[in-house]
């Protein structure tokens, strides 16, 4: 339908193209012949995007509900995102970091005054911003703890993601990320998520520079910490001349109704961890923000990457960020996710099928009350999807809700409504 109207209001955007729009079922049968098959979406091509909506090639409208794994916090092509973008392209793309750009330090300073830390080193992916971290505290605790070369030891919590390095990877434990990607990179410690007894132990070991953790683990299934957990990690690490990262690549940017996901218990990590949101969705930008002392062990030529710290990307964050203050999208979070789960808790009432409801702001979580290798998560969103709701199950039995946080309470009561009647006249 947008096509058309672009046809009849815009003819400058209506290429000889949108006549030519490809099925649902050509798209899937190209990328099932000429991409390779690491992911296995559900069986919906979108080609549209805008607020909470998105459409796909047949003209179909759906609420997006996974919001591209929490990167598209500010909506679908948010105008003023997607125009600093559009902006700053036919200005000056990328200049590598051989030169000064007038955008970087600009946006150095908007980063360091936004999240109130001393400096921060732009990357573009999530996983590179968490290698980041690492790379930073192995170095910091060589050249400033007195930890010997080669010894440093850094702690994850069991259930983690942060990304598909073979680094990364090599401190999962979740065998789909892992298996046959050995020889696996040495120097971590797997501990319990929410046990400080168990972080207080692993402290005690030589050579632990960092705790590394999600404050609230999102592909494990949106699992939320006790209260007082991030707190009681922090201090055990400060305790034992630790680290504390935080990695906020999908809790961070007002997801949880909060600036960060640290913030719910005023928490301020040594490091911060961001991605996804940063760009509002519209362009790989990830960071890493800490005080002076730890960043300035990196030295020029010790770290870097070909984009990291675009003029666009930039441009692009400084945007999704303003509009992240502008529209107030942490306290709209907050309130929506408080009814979203209390109208789950609801369905949990009226249906066997719903277990349980739980998450922060707008990442939740409903625990679907089948095995973890039963097909129910996936049909319940296949059923969903015709319904006109997009979400997609985590681990198993657990399906993700986490729609934009521009939505606003009459989109969500709608959404609760396509939800609850799915699951109400769901049958195997
Ligand atoms: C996929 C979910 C998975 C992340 C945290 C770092 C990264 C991520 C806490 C890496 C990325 C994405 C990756 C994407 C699906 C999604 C995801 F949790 F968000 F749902 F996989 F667990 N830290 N999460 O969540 O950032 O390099 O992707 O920019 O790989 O399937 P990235």
């Amino acid at each position: 339908m947008i096509t058309m109207a672009k046809a009849i209001f815009a003819p400058q955007y209506f290429s000889i193209m949108d006549t030519m729009q490809m099925t649902s079922a050509e798209a899937i049968k190209l990328e099932d012949q000429y991409g390779a098959h690491n992911y296995h979406p559900l069986p919906v091509v979108l080609d549209e995007g805008e607020g909470v909506y998105v459409w796909d090639v047949e003209g179909k409208k759906y609420y997006d509900f996974l919001s591209a794994y929490s990167a598209v916090n500010q909506g679908h092509c948010h105008p003023r995102i997607v125009g600093a973008m559009v902006e700053q392209a036919q200005k000056l793309t990328l200049t590598s970091r051989a030169f000064y750009n007038s955008k970087l330090g600009e946006y150095e300073q908007y980063m360091s005054e936004y999240f109130g830390f001393d400096k921060m080193l732009p990357m573009n992916t999530g996983a590179e911003a968490v290698e980041t971290a690492i790379k930073l505290a192995r170095k910091y605790g060589y050249e400033k703890q007195g930890v010997a070369e080669n010894q440093a030891k850094i702690i994850v919590a069991n259930g983690n993601f942060h990304g598909r390095t073979t680094t990364i990877i090599s401190f999962s434990d979740d065998e789909d990320a892992r298996k046959n990607f050995g020889p696996y990179t040495e120097g971590f410690v797997s501990i319990p998520y929410n046990d400080l007894d168990a972080l207080e132990n692993a402290l005690q070991e030589e050579g632990v520079v960092a705790f590394m953790v999600e404050p609230i683990q999102g592909e494990a299934g949106v699992n939320t910490p006790d209260d007082g957990y991030l707190q009681g990690a922090i201090d055990l690490c400060h305790a034992n001349n630790a680290l504390f990262i935080a990695d906020e690549v999908q809790t961070g940017i007002a997801r949880t109704g909060d600036l960060i996901a640290c913030n719910h218990e005023n928490v301020k990590p040594d490091m911060l961890i961001l991605g996804k949101a940063i760009s509002g969705g519209v362009y790989p930008v990830s960071a890493v923000l800490a005080r002076d002392e730890i960043m300035n062990v990196i030295k020029p030529g010790q770290h870097g990457s070909t984009f990291g710290g675009n003029p666009v990307a930039a441009a692009v964050a400084m945007a999704a960020l303003d509009v992240v203050r502008d529209e107030n999208l942490a306290d709209n979070a907050r309130y929506l996710g408080d009814i979203f789960r209390a109208e789950m808790s609801k369905l949990a009432q009226e249906t066997d099928l719903v277990d349980s409801v739980r998450g922060r702001g707008l990442l939740n979580a409903v625990l679907i009350n089948d095995t973890p290798d039963s097909s129910t998560a996936w049909d319940l969103c296949v059923a969903m999807k015709e319904n006109g709701l997009l979400a997609k199950p985590t681990h198993g039995n657990i399906i993700r809700f986490a729609p934009p946080l521009v939505m606003t309470e009459e989109q969500l009561m709608d959404c609760v409504s396509i939800i609850r009647e799915t699951i109400l006249n769901y049958s195997k």
